[in-house]
């Protein structure tokens, strides 16, 4: 398949509330979104990275650039047979995985249009929903807490996440844990913590988490393992977890017994598939990470979902949780069971609205024939 042009445009959404976690609170997304031509076909990939290097080294600018001056001419030079190629093939470029990821996903998505598949069905895609749960931003009180989490279950939300910080964490955990004894619960610290810390986290043992995700710093897998050696609670990896040999380490390492795949932090979806299996084959389970995605990440992300070991709830949310209209269409809406339909349609299976994503866009560049 050859790329005929690639655009790559700098968006900005207002979110319809800012989202805090332990490194900071974010009231607009932005974002890169890339969308590429073969003929009449366009596919369409998102890149992750924030305007600010805080969950990661990436931000737009550094995306932007990676995109621009290594990325984008390389697609524009060779044809590929299979999208799963271009992992292997960009493997030059190191690091910067949101910028590939955010291609690559393009890439997928037209050569799934081209096939006449789903984006499901071209990742290897078995379920026809895909498991979901809300992420709840540091909220002001306790109260105000119950409350979101409240409202999340009455929307149908079987699962919630609640970000944690030092001073933000036993105390509003127990709290939800009691006034909710059986909704599956798991707290995100976003590598607030330290292993002096130790003793604190495991007093979240008492609650009966899922998962406790990324306690200790962005990129160890060493001190995570005599972490995970001391909690009942599984650790789940995020922010140190980068390639398919990251997880294979942390795994036999005995440093997390989760893991959470987010394809832009992993460098695409064919790496995401290979920690899917790698995680597989240890009987390591799996869920999809979330990076606040417009409708175009969120439905690469659904589609991931629907592999076999996405057995845990995924970071998906409805559109409308983050944004008041969406750049697709349809939007994604919740359905029974705490759950979002794999869309069927070609590729992403989703329209992308041309005048939404005009009036969202800062910038854009596009280069190709
Ligand atoms: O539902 O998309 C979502 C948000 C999930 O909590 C979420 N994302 O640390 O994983 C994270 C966090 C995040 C948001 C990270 C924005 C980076 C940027």
């Amino acid at each position: 398949m050859q790329i005929d042009s690639v655009e790559v445009r700098h968006i900005r959404m207002q979110l319809t509330a800012p989202f805090e976690t332990s490194f900071g609170v974010e009231s607009d997304r932005e974002a890169l979104i890339v969308a590429v031509r073969v003929g009449e076909l366009v596919g369409y990939g998102e890149v992750v990275a924030s305007a600010a290097p805080l969950y990661s080294y990436e931000t737009v600018q550094t995306a932007g650039h990676i995109l621009r001056d290594f990325l984008v001419p390389d697609l524009l030079r060779r044809p590929f047979e299979h999208p799963a190629e271009l992992d292997g093939r960009w493997a030059f470029i190191r690091g910067h995985n949101m910028a590939k990821a955010g291609a690559e996903a393009a890439c997928w998505d037209v050569w799934a249009r081209a096939q006449g598949i789903s984006m499901a069905q071209a990742l290897g895609g078995v379920k026809a929903e895909a498991l979901v749960g809300i992420s709840l931003g540091i909220q002001p009180s306790i109260e105000a807490t119950l409350e979101r989490v409240a409202a999340a279950v009455e929307r149908g939300y079987g699962r919630v996440k609640l970000k944690i910080k030092p001073g933000w964490d036993v105390e509003m955990v127990g709290a939800v844990r009691e006034a909710f004894p059986t909704l599956a619960l798991m707290a995100d610290a976003n590598s607030a913590y330290t292993l002096d810390d130790a003793p604190l986290l495991k007093k979240l043992d008492a609650f009966g988490l899922t998962m406790v995700e990324q306690p200790l710093a962005y990129d160890d897998i060493f001190d995570h393992r005599k972490l995970q050696a001391q909690l009942a609670t599984p650790i789940c990896l995020d922010e140190s977890i980068h390639s398919p040999a990251h997880a294979a380490a942390a795994i036999e390492l005995g440093s997390c017994r989760i893991i959470n795949i987010k394809p832009g932090r992993v460098g695409g979806l064919e790496a995401s598939r290979r920690i899917h299996d790698i995680c597989a084959e240890h009987g390591v389970p799996v869920w999809c990470g979330g990076m606040l995605e417009t409708g175009i990440g969120r439905a690469h992300n659904v589609a991931l979902a629907s592999l076999p070991n996405f057995t845990l709830h995924s970071d998906i949310s409805e559109s409308a949780r983050y944004y008041h209209q969406d750049l697709v269409e349809p939007e994604f809406v919740l359905g029974g069971n705490s759950t979002l339909a794999v869309p069927n349609g070609p590729g992403i299976g989703v329209a992308v609205l041309a005048e939404r994503l005009d009036a969202v866009t800062l910038a854009s560049q596009r280069v190709g024939r």
